[in-house]
């Protein structure tokens, strides 16, 4: 199996951006080793709780925020990072090519339950006209991502990553500390017979939404005339992972619980890296108005609507908003 930078260089990936790549993948080993270590780790709990010492104990969350943002901003290579864990974009070395932002630790319901977890990155090119200081830079779209991936802390640490030539998966292989190239140019079925959205929140969603999934509950008796599946496990890297590998629609919708707040999850560093991935995988990533990628930004912490995966089961939805 292949190494990560022979598999990125074959890419014709530049070496500043294989080692920001490696740089990024170095922090998630330690995370993958404390995630592992489970309660027997400082890391589990709340950040109010003391330990046995009478040290304040971390969450793993913060942790991970902490540790990639150190290993990101005394790189070199990076003039500026946001995260799901900061107010606003912090500053790191004026000549830094790249920006990136990312999610520590998507999914963090699941950390105290053993369940599965992960990092979400993205990676734009930085201006050069802009200060380290200016959370403007991150005002780009989707389609400029040079890079994005996630880092599945599962029964095994997953690796899966796009440079724009194809959704490549890896495997971390504990034996020599590296991740491995597994499988070249994932692709997601144009066809499924799996949804993924939190059904607890139905009466909420747009009439669209209503119509669309209790077409899917009615089975080969309803419209569809097939039955389908249901999976959630409320960490978009874990389900993102089950529709790269085996096909699927994952949704998460507009809703009015609070109209002040329509939409749950963040574009910056959840839709935008997870659509390079599913689009380079040959699936569709939409709101129901368009491309996400195509978003122009406007906070760093923007919030929108998701409906992405295999190709005609999101042209399916997408056709009750017609
Ligand atoms: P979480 O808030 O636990 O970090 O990031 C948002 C997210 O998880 C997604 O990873 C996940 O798909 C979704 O929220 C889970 O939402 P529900 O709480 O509605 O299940």
């Amino acid at each position: 199996m292949q190494r990560l930078a022979p598999a990125l260089r074959e890419d014709n990936v530049p070496l500043d951006l294989i080692s920001l790549i490696e740089t990024i993948l170095a922090a998630t080993k330690e995370i993958s080793f404390r995630v592992s270590q489970g309660h027997l780790s400082d890391s589990m709990g709340s950040t109010l709780d003391e330990n046995i010492q009478g040290e304040v104990q971390k969450k793993l969350d913060v942790v991970a925020n902490e540790l990639f943002k150190d290993i990101l901003l005394e790189s070199g290579f990076v003039k500026a990072v946001s995260s799901e864990e900061e107010d606003t974009s912090v500053a790191g070395d004026e000549d830094g090519k790249y920006i990136v932002s990312f999610d520590p630790l998507d999914g963090s319901s699941n950390i105290d339950i053993n369940s599965l977890i992960g990092t979400i990155f993205s990676i734009h090119q930085a201006p050069t006209d802009m200060a380290a200081s200016n959370p403007d830079m991150f005002k780009q779209s989707g389609n400029h991502q040079v890079c994005a991936g996630y880092v599945l802390y599962g029964p095994s640490t997953t690796l899966v990553m796009t440079t724009g030539s194809g959704t490549h998966f890896y495997v971390l292989d504990r034996t020599h500390g590296g991740y491995l190239l597994v499988e070249r140019n994932l692709q997601v079925p144009e066809e499924t017979q799996e949804f993924a959205i939190n059904m607890s929140n139905q009466r909420f969603w747009q009439p669209p939404m209503q119509n669309y999934i209790s077409d899917l509950l009615a089975g080969d008796t309803g419209p569809r005339g097939k039955n389908f599946n249901m999976r959630w496990i409320a960490a978009m890297v874990g389900d993102i992972h089950r529709v790269l590998t085996r096909g699927g629609i994952f949704t998460y919708p507009a809703d009015n619980r609070n109209p002040e707040k329509p939409y749950k999850l963040r574009l910056m560093y959840e839709a935008n890296p997870m659509s390079f991935l599913i689009e380079q995988a040959g699936g569709l990533a939409m709101t129901s108005q368009g491309r996400i990628m195509d978003i122009e930004p406007t906070d760093i912490h923007q919030r929108v609507e998701v409906i992405m995966g295999s190709k005609n089961e999101v042209e399916a939805c997408l056709g009750y908003y017609k």
